[in-house]
């Protein structure tokens, strides 16, 4: 078309054609991206106007939907919601800004599509609907009022019905059942902390879908410590806190007993008996040393023997990577994983069933300008939501 025109009125024009032919050029609205999802990148005839560095950011530039507000009605199958609570820390304060900053640290993920090489899956376009929900209201004022708030917000999304059925079983061609106690197929949620004190009620939410549930832990710290021994508990609220939640879920059962497992432990202790109380509350442990003597794939068959095929719940401690890769957190250790470590343990974990997950304490105030921290985060969890996106939370059954 262009080429029929004259030299002297070509420029003026093909201006005004581009404007009027090429959608690139118009803002989009924010709920553009079309499911299934499709990546914004050169070549695939989508929006560049709105492109990753540009717009307002998502997990991944996944659609938002208001999943507590006017989205109440719309299914998904994996969500991201922020929990920005961080006054249950012990050290430096900021996490409330960590789901805001792993947003930020997300964006390139797209960039190419999305499709993971080593595990031969993208996520973003597996047949699942995958949404970011925002964030859950969450009061700095009050920890009580906060937690409440944190349990109600996960729950609601939980009890959600999936958006895709849960099919049929890829070897057998039998159809899978879902693997929680009630019997449903929920959703996955995909909890951008906060700090750690938030999984005390993620836990209470996922027990109402799932029972007492195996926990995959990396944290530098155990953080099932005795509230007398971490914070000294001078009142019944102090006495949760990062360091004491899961001594907390494990009183209220929340936690399969010996099923569950901590890695990347390298904290110092009040003494042996920290992780005495520890082995009460139902954890095995993994030394973040022990990466030096037995490797990632002697890491990852500790835990996939831990954990079997019961329905697990992933919990990451940003701390779990060292600070030279992650510094921006609340109580950072030396000593740690790598993050190409820890996200090839992660891909370990391909065929369990994580039923939920999070990653909590990334407080982007102490990161460096080239947001190390924050896209680390985000690139942790692009590997858990891949791995979601191979194992559907079904099983056949078995009469
Ligand atoms: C699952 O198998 C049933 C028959 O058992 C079939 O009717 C159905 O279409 C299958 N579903 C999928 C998603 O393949
Ligand atoms: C977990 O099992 C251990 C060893 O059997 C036991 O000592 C501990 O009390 C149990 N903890 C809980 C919370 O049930
Ligand atoms: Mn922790």
């Amino acid at each position: 078309m262009r080429a029929h025109l004259s030299v002297l009125v070509t420029t003026v024009l093909v201006c005004v054609a581009i404007a009027h032919d090429d959608h690139g050029h118009e803002q989009m609205p924010l709920g553009y991206v079309k499911y299934p999802y499709q990546a914004v990148y050169p070549g695939d005839n989508e929006v560049t106007a709105d492109s990753i560095f540009s717009g307002i950011t998502t997990f991944a530039k996944l659609p938002w939907v208001q999943c507590l507000g006017k989205g109440r009605n719309d299914a998904f199958d994996i969500a991201f919601i922020g929990a920005p609570f961080d006054t249950g820390t012990s050290y430096r304060p900021g996490a409330r800004f960590g789901p805001a900053g792993i947003r930020a640290g997300s964006r390139r993920l797209t960039l190419y599509g999305g499709y993971n090489v080593p595990l031969e899956v993208n996520p973003f376009m597996a047949g699942l609907k995958i949404v970011d929900c925002g964030d859950i209201p969450v009061t700095p004022y009050d920890n009580k009022y906060a937690i409440q708030q944190i349990e109600n917000g996960h729950k609601e999304l939980l009890h959600r019905p999936a958006f895709s059925p849960l099919g049929n079983d890829s070897l057998t061609g039998k159809p899978l059942v879902p693997i929680s106690v009630d019997g449903k197929h929920h959703p996955r949620i995909v909890t951008l902390g906060g700090d750690h004190t938030i999984v005390l009620p993620l836990l209470r939410s996922i027990h109402s879908a799932y029972g007492p549930i195996s926990v995959i832990h990396f944290d530098s710290h155990l953080d099932t410590w005795k509230p007398s021994v971490f914070g000294g508990a001078p009142s019944a609220q102090a006495a949760i806190n990062h360091g004491t939640y899961f001594y907390w879920a494990s009183q209220e059962g929340l936690i399969q007993n010996g099923s569950s497992i901590h890695g990347a432990i390298r904290t110092t202790l009040s003494g042996p008996a920290d992780y005495a109380n520890d082995d009460a509350s139902g954890f095995q442990r993994i030394e973040a040393r022990e990466i030096d003597k037995i490797g990632t794939d002697g890491i990852i068959k500790k835990i996939r023997e831990t954990v079997g095929d019961r329905p697990v719940y992933l919990s990451i401690d940003i701390d779990s990577i060292d600070p030279a890769f992650a510094p921006a957190t609340g109580t950072p250790e030396t000593g740690g994983w790598s993050t190409r470590e820890l996200r090839t343990i992660l891909r370990g974990l391909d065929g369990l069933f994580i039923v939920s997950a999070d990653i909590v304490e990334v407080a982007p105030a102490y990161d460096t300008n080239a947001e190390l921290t924050t896209m680390a985060a985000a690139d942790v969890l692009y590997e858990v939501i891949s791995v979601m996106a191979k194992t559907p939370l079904g099983k056949v059954a078995s009469c």
